[in-house]
């Protein structure tokens, strides 16, 4: 690497933190072997030749859904032939049937339904952990949180205080996307703002609930925007440290609003995986999401920063509604050899990262 990037090695190497003015440089910087290797130092000290995996399923309670954002291929309106809404029984079977796989973790999700209730969701989430209260329930992104609270009169608190006592463990990052309020205006004007997100995450924090944080890139953001997001996700760790993993998601473009769009390359993914690592120096994980960033990209991001890989999954419904040509999931064998073969160590954790077994 030339002399005129020497600042950002040893900036690196000394552990030092990246300012904003760094990050927009470093953005601009083509060569993705160069970023790699920085990121890579940053993984090494923080998690060594390490990389995580869980064993999960996901379970999406809805599509029909009242933002309709227009990356968004999963979501529909009432009435719509492909609409559906699970039962509290219907979920309890799916994760019945998913406990061969050795599951320890429910990633539960839903949608901004425009007539369930918030009882619904208190209900599902109480007889999942009353039927397995060994398995972590994850569940609901702040967008849904805040949802919960305009549908039903409650405080943020209050609606967090509820789900936890009815047994949520932790929350995902999703509904996160670019909190920039152009992107917001354009993309997804019916839902939480980012500001929304970031006070919901607060409260999260505040009442000892680990979340993780999510970015969709790909589509109309800009360099400057990714950035934005992710300092302010890094400022938001630095109040609260409640943030375990950050997952960068890639946009799938066919059959929503934006399907002129290119999806984005894998040396685009790579670039941000990359860039990811090295802004947030306070997230103690960065997770491939092999679903969406297909297989191979997944192993390789293992080079580029990347310690964390998600996970059994099963069955995914959001991106392959919007084209995804991946599995819907995968053995835990298969993502062993993934990471074994990258020279790595797998390690099974839990979803609050205690480590269930080294391979
Ligand atoms: O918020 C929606 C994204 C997210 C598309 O926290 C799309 O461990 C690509 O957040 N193309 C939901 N992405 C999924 C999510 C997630 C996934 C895995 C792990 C975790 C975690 C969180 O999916 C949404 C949105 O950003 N999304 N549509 C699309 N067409």
């Amino acid at each position: 690497m030339s002399e005129e990037w020497k600042w950002i090695e040893d900036k690196v190497k000394a552990g030092e933190r990246l300012t904003r003015e760094d990050a927009l440089r470093l953005s601009s910087n083509p060569d993705l072997l160069f970023l790699g290797r920085l990121a890579q130092e940053v993984k090494k000290r923080k998690t060594g030749d390490q990389v995580f995996f869980n064993v999960n399923r996901h379970i999406n309670l809805t599509n029909i859904c009242s933002s309709r954002c227009r990356f968004c291929a999963f979501s529909c309106d009432p009435g719509d032939p492909r609409a559906y809404t699970l039962t509290a029984n219907q979920a309890v079977k799916i994760v019945e049937d998913a406990l061969p796989l050795g599951i320890t973790e429910i990633h539960l999700v839903s949608a901004l339904h425009p007539d369930l209730p918030f009882a619904y969701y208190l209900e599902v989430v109480k007889r999942l952990k009353e039927r397995f209260p060994h398995i972590h329930l994850q569940a609901f992104t702040a967008v849904e949180i805040k949802y919960f609270s305009d549908i039903s009169g409650l405080s943020i608190r209050e609606v967090l205080t509820r789900l936890q006592e009815a047994g949520l463990g932790s929350m995902p990052g999703g509904g996160a996307e670019i909190f920039s309020p152009r992107i917001r205006a354009e993309l997804c004007p019916k839902k939480a703002s980012g500001e929304e997100w970031i006070e919901v995450m607060k409260t999260v924090h505040e009442l000892g609930i680990k979340s993780n944080a999510t970015m969709l890139f790909g589509h109309i953001e800009t360099d400057e925007e990714m950035i934005d997001h992710l300092l302010q996700l890094r400022q938001l760790q630095d109040d609260t440290s409640g943030f375990q993993s950050f997952i960068p998601l890639p946009f799938h473009p066919r059959h929503t609003a934006l399907s002129h769009l290119s999806p984005p390359s894998a040396w685009e993914a790579l670039r941000v995986l990359t860039l990811s690592r090295l802004i947030l120096d306070n997230f103690p994980h960065i997770k491939a999401f092999w679903i969406m960033l297909g297989l191979k990209v997944a192993q390789l991001s293992l080079e580029f920063g990347v310690n964390d890989l998600d996970g059994t999954v099963v069955e995914e419904r959001i991106v392959h509604a919007a084209g995804a040509s991946t599995e819907k999931g995968i053995t835990k064998e298969r993502l062993i050899e993934i990471i074994r073969q990258a020279g790595k160590v797998p390690v099974e954790r839990d979803t609050l990262y205690r480590i269930i077994r080294v391979y």
